[in-house]
C-alpha cells in the first residue's frame, strides 16, 4: 500500500532517477543514544522515527554526501517516491483540508458561532497567504475581546503545521476548534471551560509549503517553508528560525538541508507573525504546538540537555507531561532527549516569554504506520486521544502550576 513509505521507498530504490532528482532521500542511520542523534542532525538530517540502536531521517543531497564522509554508520538509503496517483490531497484524504478549504472550514465554523468564535490573520506568508487564527472567547465572565484583541481571560494558543508534510498537525488544531464550537451551551463543563479562558488556535503555520507538498499531483515530503535560498534550494526549517538561543545547535546553515536555521532568527515572516501575535496577547500563558510523527510530549529544553533550571517550572512541566500522556499514552519527555534543537517554537515561548510550551508528535509512532502520510482514517482516534490534554492545558492556562497540587477528583470532568 502507497502509505507503507519504507515499502514504496525501498521498493523504488532501483528507480531513483532524474524524475525524483529533487526528493528527499530516505536515511537510516547508527545512532545509540540522544548524543549520536543530535550529531546526527547537526550534519543537517531532520531525524522522523527512531528504532532501538537507529534513527529514520530525511535528507538533501549534499547533506547525503556529507554523511557519506562522516563516520556516521549509513545502513540504507533510497529515495522518497511519493504515493501515486495523487492530485491534491488524494480522494481517500480528501477529508484533510489545504489551504483553501482550511480558510473555508474556519469560514464555516465561524459563521455558525460567531458568538464564541471569530477568524483574524495574524500576517501574510512569504508567498502572501494569510496566516488564520481563531479566538475562541465566550465574552461571558469578563469583558469580551474581539478580532484577536488581548482579552483579561487567562489564554493558551494551539499552532499546527508548521512542518508542511506533517498534515495531521493541522487536522487536530482544527477538530478541537469544531469539538468545542459543537459541545458550547450543551456540555455543561466546556461551556464553563469556555466562558473563563482565551482561545486561539493557528491551524496551518507554514500554508505555503502545504501547498506545495500537495498541489502537484505528488507528496513532496515538504518540510519547510518556500524561501528561495539561492542555489536552487528552497525553505527555511520554520521550527529552527525563532530567535532564542538560535543556531546554537541541532540546525544546519546548509540551505539545502530541511534543518536549515535561516539567515538570522525570525528571518521568516512566518516566525515574525506568530512571534509578533504571541508577544501581542500577554495573557498567553500555555502553548501547545502539534507536529507529527512519533508520539511524543516534549518539553523545554530542546537547545541543550540541561534540564529547566527553574524547579518549580520543571516539576510543573514534568507533572503536566505525564497527567497528559496517561490520556495519550504519548511519551513524555524533555525535547533534548529526542536531539538538540535549537530555534524551536517551545524554547523560544518558554525562554522568551514564560509560556509553559509543549510539542505533541502526534501519531502515528513509526514510520512503517505512515509516517506523514498516515491516511485519514487516523483523525479521528489521533483526535481522542489528545482531546482532554488539550482540554486539561485550556484549563490550567490561568496558572499552569495548579498541575502539581491536583488530586484525581479534579479530573472527574474530562472522563
Ligand atoms: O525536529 C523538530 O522540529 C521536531 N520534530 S519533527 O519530526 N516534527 O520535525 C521536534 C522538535 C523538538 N525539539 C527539540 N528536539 N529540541
Ligand atoms: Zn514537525
Amino acid at each position: 500500500m502507497a502509505r507503507m513509505l519504507f515499502t514504496v521507498a525501498m521498493a523504488v530504490t532501483t528507480l531513483a532517477s532524474a524524475a525524483f532528482a529533487n526528493a528527499p532521500h530516505f536515511v537510516h542511520l547508527k545512532a545509540l543514544n540522544k548524543y549520536d542523534r543530535t550529531k546526527i542532525v547537526e550534519m543537517g538530517v531532520s531525524i522522523e522515527a527512531l528504532a532501538t540502536d537507529s534513527v529514520y531521517g530525511l535528507a538533501s543531497d549534499s547533506v547525503l554526501e556529507r554523511l557519506k564522509k562522516s563516520d556516521i554508520k549509513i545502513m540504507e538509503t533510497f529515495l522518497a517516491k511519493p504515493p501515486e496517483g495523487v492530485t491534491d490531497f488524494p480522494s481517500e484524504d480528501s477529508r484533510f483540508h489545504n489551504y483553501d478549504r482550511m480558510t473555508k472550514a474556519l469560514d464555516d465554523l465561524v459563521a455558525a458561532h460567531g458568538d464564541i468564535m471569530r477568524k483574524f490573520s495574524i500576517g501574510k506568508t512569504l508567498q502572501g497567504r494569510e496566516m488564520w487564527a481563531v479566538q475562541v472567547n465566550t465574552g461571558k465572565e469578563t469583558l469580551n475581546a474581539k478580532d484577536g484583541a488581548v482579552s483579561v481571560k487567562p489564554g493558551i494558543v494551539f499552532m499546527g503545521n508548521h512542518h508542511a508534510r506533517e498534515h495531521v498537525s493541522a487536522e487536530i488544531p482544527l477538530m478541537l476548534l469544531e469539538y468545542l464550537a459543537k459541545n458550547y451551551g450543551v456540555d455543561k463543563d466546556i461551556t464553563a471551560l469556555l466562558d473563563k479562558r482565551d482561545i486561539y488556535v493557528i491551524p496551518m503555520v507554514n500554508a505555503d509549503g502545504v501547498e506545495f507538498d500537495i498541489s502537484t499531483g505528488e507528496y513532496k515530503y515538504q518540510r519547510k517553508n518556500m524561501r528561495p535560498n539561492g542555489s536552487g534550494h528552497i525553505g527555511v526549517d520554520l521550527n529552527r528560525n525563532y530567535g532564542f538561543k538560535w543556531g546554537t545547535g541541532g540546525s544546519s546553515t546548509d540551505p539545502s538541508s530541511d534543518v536549515y536555521m535561516g539567515p538570522n532568527a525570525f528571518s521568516e515572516p512566518e516566525t515574525q507573525n506568530i512571534k509578533a501575535f504571541v508577544e501581542g496577547h500577554p495573557n498567553l500563558k500555555v502553548l501547545l504546538t502539534f507536529h507529527t510523527f512519533s508520539e511524543l510530549i516534549l518539553y523545554p529544553w530542546g537547545h541543550k540537555y540541561d534540564a529547566v533550571e527553574n524547579k518549580e517550572d520543571l516539576a510543573t512541566f514534568e507533572v503536566m507531561g505525564k497527567k497528559m500522556a496517561e490520556w495519550n499514552k504519548y511519551t513524555p519527555e524533555q525535547s533534548s532527549g529526542l536531539y538538540i534543537a535549537s530555534g524551536d517554537t517551545v524554547d523560544w515561548a518558554y525562554g522568551s516569554l514564560g509560556i509553559f510550551a509543549f510539542t505533541f508528535e502526534l501519531s502515528p509512532k513509526e514510520m512503517y504506520d505512515g509516517g506523514f502520510y498516515p491516511g485519514a482514517g487516523v483523525l479521528d482516534k489521533v483526535f481522542e486521544d489528545n482531546l482532554r490534554p488539550a482540554l486539561y492545558l485550556i484549563d490550567l492556562a490561568d496558572n499552569p502550576h495548579r498541575a502539581k497540587s491536583q488530586t484525581a477528583g479534579d479530573f472527574e470532568w474530562l472522563h
